[in-house]
């Protein structure tokens, strides 16, 4: 088979998803017409300012503002009912076993609370589980724009969940997002040391953008268990040889989005993205789809970028989703069972790539 039916017949791992990022134009349409039904066409923005067509690129910047829009599509319960089905259901369809979805509970006077967003997210998860041939958990996201107070009532939702009967099994860390040019992560810093200490895994977005000092408190804390992005990161491409040295050493994995890095501007071209760098010495690598609507990819597409992009044989192709599965947040004895399935299918699957 050619290389991109391959990469969506591969069984793959998504570990870096933003559920509103995510969200397919045809589910950005659905909602545009619920607003247009409640409030006429005024003040409704246009469905093209919302996604990035092929071959288009939008600013960081201009990104956030995306979010901005999709956030205030999505201020119901229902519509973030909706939303969740629909991005699980997409995940899915493109032949991923295993996702990892990370969401920003979010508080709407009037309209939610952030354990009733989180409780709709988990409803729809576990219902969705049912009825895919995926496995899904949950990331609450830590939007570093929202501050540290924010921050808190995030931390108190994700360690309620964990010792809950209902979801325990469903929420498994935090992530740290949002706009990186906003607010410092030094900040947040006790937040997640008290997150580690109650069990919760973390993820973050370290060196999105080049901030020296962030990574440099960030990796002194010792508390990361991937780093999402970690563009400025390796001294060849912006960083430093000590940060190098503790992410190596550590090896902690680095989540790779290739398309949100190129099309936002913090990487020129898929040639020059780090992945090159990092996969050079050997790095623990997930290829990851980051905003799979704004950035108008798929993960299968993200497997194939990448692939072409840098030449993989079928081996190094097959090597990124096993250490995608190494990578999850799950329990042993789950990455067992997770790991000898996606083996089995891998098997299956050698030699029927045609290079
Ligand atoms: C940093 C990002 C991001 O949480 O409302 N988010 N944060 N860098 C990025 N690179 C492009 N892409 C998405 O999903 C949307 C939120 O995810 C974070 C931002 O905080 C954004 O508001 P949720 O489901």
């Amino acid at each position: 088979m050619d290389l991109l039916t391959y990469c969506k017949r591969l069984p793959k791992i998504e570990l870096h998803a933003h559920l509103t990022g995510s969200l397919s134009d045809a589910t950005v349409l659905q909602l545009l017409e619920v607003k247009r039904e409640q409030l006429g066409e005024h003040h409704l923005p246009d469905s093209a300012e919302v996604t990035i067509r092929q071959g288009h690129n939008r600013s960081l910047e201009e990104c956030f503002k995306v979010f901005g829009i999709l956030h205030y599509l999505s201020d119901s319960l229902e519509a973030v009912e909706n939303i969740t089905r629909n991005v699980i259901q997409e995940f899915a369809a493109d032949n991923v076993w295993y996702l990892e979805l990370r969401t920003t509970p979010k508080h709407i006077p009037g309209k939610m609370t952030k354990k009733q967003y989180m409780d709709t997210v988990l409803k729809v998860v576990r219902s969705e589980m049912e009825h895919n041939k995926i496995t899904v958990r949950l990331l609450l996201s830590v939007d570093r724009s929202r501050g540290v107070e924010d921050a808190h009532t995030t931390l108190a939702l994700a360690k309620h969940y964990r010792v809950s009967t209902e979801y325990k099994d469903l929420v498994c860390g935090l992530d740290v997002s949002g706009n990186p040019h906003v607010g410092s992560l030094l900040d947040y810093i006790p937040v997640l040391e008290e997150a580690k200490k109650c069990g919760l895994k973390l993820a973050v977005h370290l060196a999105e953008v080049p901030n020296e000092d962030e990574v440099q408190a960030i990796l002194n804390a010792g508390l990361v268990d991937r780093i999402g992005h970690g563009t400025f990161l390796h001294p060849g491409s912006g960083g430093t040889q000590d940060h190098l040295t503790v992410v190596r050493n550590k090896l902690i994995p680095l989540e790779i989005c290739l398309s949100s890095n190129v099309k936002s501007g913090t990487v020129k071209t898929v040639e020059q993205h780090h992945f090159a760098r990092w996969k050079e010495l050997k790095h623990p690598l997930i290829i990851c789809t980051d905003d799979k609507g704004v950035f108008c990819t798929t993960l299968s597409e993200e497997y194939y970028l990448c692939a072409k992009t840098f030449s993989l044989p079928e081996e190094d192709i097959q090597d990124l989703c096993l250490q995608a599965v190494e990578a999850t947040f799950m329990n042993q004895k789950e990455k067992t069972i997770l790991r000898q399935t996606v083996q089995n299918e891998l098997k299956s699957l050698q030699g029927k790539l045609l290079m």
